[in-house]
């Protein structure tokens, strides 16, 4: 006798915490309804084609850009708002100077009072998610309520979301609560706040990636990283990929830049032509989760399954895999339209826009056609470079971590760490010049440590002693190096060519690892030679070489003083093995 396929329990019965948490939230915002996502391929199709009928999403171009789509945000909602972006913990000194505080009640307080009765007339969306493989063990759940359709779309191709990751909790019982709403999108009642205490997110009045995708930078960066200390593990602002040399042997690298530095390009890179052999695999773009193995090595996984990848730039020569990789089922933010309604964008050698990305009838003097910071969102395996290793549930074991920033002298092209601890501190002392991706002024230094400054869940001092903590527990620790791909000459032009060439650098990193490079000592850690690196079919003169692997001994001495300053304002809670590499530094550079 035929029995009928039981039907799959509701989801809003399989975890009866995440059914109460939805009940009590439901209850404070007053929602038209409430859904529960399944995470499938029609649900994402729904989402869509409700966007493009209520006039949110634009089609773009079937013909040139299949099941591509434009959403512009509000003009004022366009990037991070670090100085509305709080750390919430029973103790001040928790966070950390390098937070903004907030008391967790008074936090709590303020946030109920926005959230009372905002999403009346709205639909209540619930997104279980996964952050990295659902059967890995290094992954970690999470639910976000929202109340706005793109962001639930968008987490939807940034996470692994829907049934089994309800499923997952369900078993674990622990995840991470994130509770958003856009509010009225105004910048005045704007909070992103963090409780790590409570493994809980409370986000408000923006739309916008990074302040409402809260399985990203929220989550899988703040929370996760105070998760991280406490379980012994590291939650990174860092890419992985993989490099297959010519011998056929692949080691993965993990790589710390801050927001808009060319991390996406650097994952996906191409390898130049001069060097035949070599392949290139992205396990992830944005962020890693590095947890210390049995067998003595840092295992990685990429917690997301997309990329929110900066537009402007990208183009068949800088990043082929992106170009090619969002010309199908990619989701746009902020970019412009040509005439024919095909997207367009800074960087881009044809076409030309006829709107901006505010929908106006471009007009050069009002400024760029696509927003500094407009983003695409794809999936990851939409990706030609996607490594088969992305989900695997063990990760990928990594054989060197490289801290970087965008610098237009100081630093050289490369250098490697003495040793861990003093790789710490080179993490530590990374200073970048500041770029769209977050609200403020472009283009000043500012130290961002470890490429985490906006995204350090605690106090930074106790945060770079946890990772001297974990490299004593590594056997075999990933080296340490520093880049600067972004070097100018007195004319402030680029001195490195960049982009696919970046592959010569990774190169001699991986000949170091295998310990058949040579490195020259230098006072603030280990050079090579320009002989050193292989630089057949490139067009850089001796000159310029030189120029990008010189240390100025002057410039230096008052970057260690800068160091200095800035670590002495976190007191007495530093390292002293810090400051030990510190001095040693100070001593060589005389
Ligand atoms: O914060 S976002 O995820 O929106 C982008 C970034 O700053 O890296
Ligand atoms: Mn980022």
């Amino acid at each position: 006798m035929a029995t009928a396929t039981p039907l799959p329990t509701p989801l809003a019965r399989l975890s009866q915490p995440v059914a109460e948490w939805v009940e009590s939230v439901r209850a404070l915002t007053q929602p038209a309804d409430v859904y529960w996502c399944e995470g499938t391929d029609a649900e994402r199709e729904e989402f869509t084609a409700r966007l493009v009928r209520d006039g949110e999403l634009t089609r773009l171009d079937p013909e040139q850009f299949p099941d591509c789509h434009l959403y512009r945000s509000n003009p004022a909602d366009v990037a991070r708002v670090e100085h509305l972006t709080y750390i919430c913990t029973r103790s001040k000194e928790d966070a950390g100077p390098n937070n903004n505080w907030m008391e967790p009640q008074a936090a709590h307080a303020k946030m109920r009072e926005l959230f009372r009765g905002c999403m009346r007339g709205r639909t209540l969306y619930v997104i279980p998610y996964c952050m990295g493989p659902v059967d890995s063990p290094l992954a970690r759940c999470g639910v976000e309520i929202t109340d706005s359709t793109y962001v639930a779309l968008n987490m939807l191709i940034m996470t692994r979301a829907g049934r089994p990751a309800l499923e997952r909790i369900a078993r674990e019982g622990t995840f991470v609560r994130g509770l958003h709403s856009v509010g009225e999108l105004d910048p005045n009642r704007r909070f992103i706040m963090h409780f790590p205490e409570e493994l809980s997110i409370e986000s408000f009045g923006s739309g916008y990636g990074g302040n409402a995708l809260l399985g990203k930078k929220c989550h899988a960066l703040r929370i996760a990283s105070w998760q991280a200390r406490e379980e012994g593990w590291l939650a990174e602002h860092m890419l992985i990929v993989g490099l297959q040399s010519p011998k056929g042997e692949t080691h993965y690298v993990a790589a710390a830049f801050p927001s808009a530095c060319g991390k996406t390009n650097l994952a996906m890179l191409i390898p130049p032509e001069s060097m035949p052999g070599w392949k290139v695999f992205t396990v992830g773009d944005d962020i890693a989760w590095l947890h210390p193995g049995a067998d003595g090595r840092l295992w990685a996984i990429n917690p997301e399954a997309g990329y929110f990848g900066v537009v402007p730039g990208t183009n068949r020569e800088t990043n082929r895999n992106a170009y090619d990789m969002i010309r199908r089922d990619t989701l746009f933010t902020n970019v412009a339209l040509t005439a024919d309604n095909q997207p367009w964008w800074e960087g881009l050698p044809s076409g030309s826009p006829r709107i901006d990305w505010q929908g106006r009838p471009f007009d050069p003097a009002r400024g760029p056609a696509a927003h500094p910071n407009s983003r695409f969102t794809v999936s990851a395996r939409r990706n030609p470079s996607y490594s088969p290793h992305a989900d695997d549930p063990r990760g990928v074991p990594i054989s060197a971590i490289i801290f970087g920033g965008r610098r237009r002298e100081v630093a050289p092209l490369v250098y490697e760490a003495r040793s861990w601890a003093h790789g710490v501190l080179v993490g530590a002392s990374v200073a970048s010049e500041t770029t769209a991706a977050a609200v403020g002024q472009v283009g000043v230094v500012r130290r961002d440590p470890m490429a985490m400054q906006p995204f350090c869940g605690y106090n930074f001092a106790d945060y770079w002693r946890h990772w001297l903590t974990v490299g004593g527990k590594l056997a075999r620790p990933p080296r340490i190096f520093h880049v600067n791909w972004f070097r100018r000459d007195p004319q402030g032009k680029f001195l490195w060519p960049g982009f696919g060439e970046n592959l010569r650098v990774l190169a001699w990193m991986l000949e170091r690892c295998a310990d058949k490079a040579r490195a020259v000592e230098s006072g603030i850690g280990l050079l090579p030679q320009p002989k050193d690196l292989d630089t057949a079919g490139l067009d850089v003169s001796p000159e310029r070489l030189s120029a990008l692997l010189s240390v100025d001994a002057e410039l230096w001495r008052k970057e260690v003083a800068e160091t200095r300053a800035y670590l002495s304002k976190y007191g007495g809670r530093i390292p002293a093995e810090m400051w030990a590499e510190l001095e040693k530094t100070a001593a060589a550079l005389g």
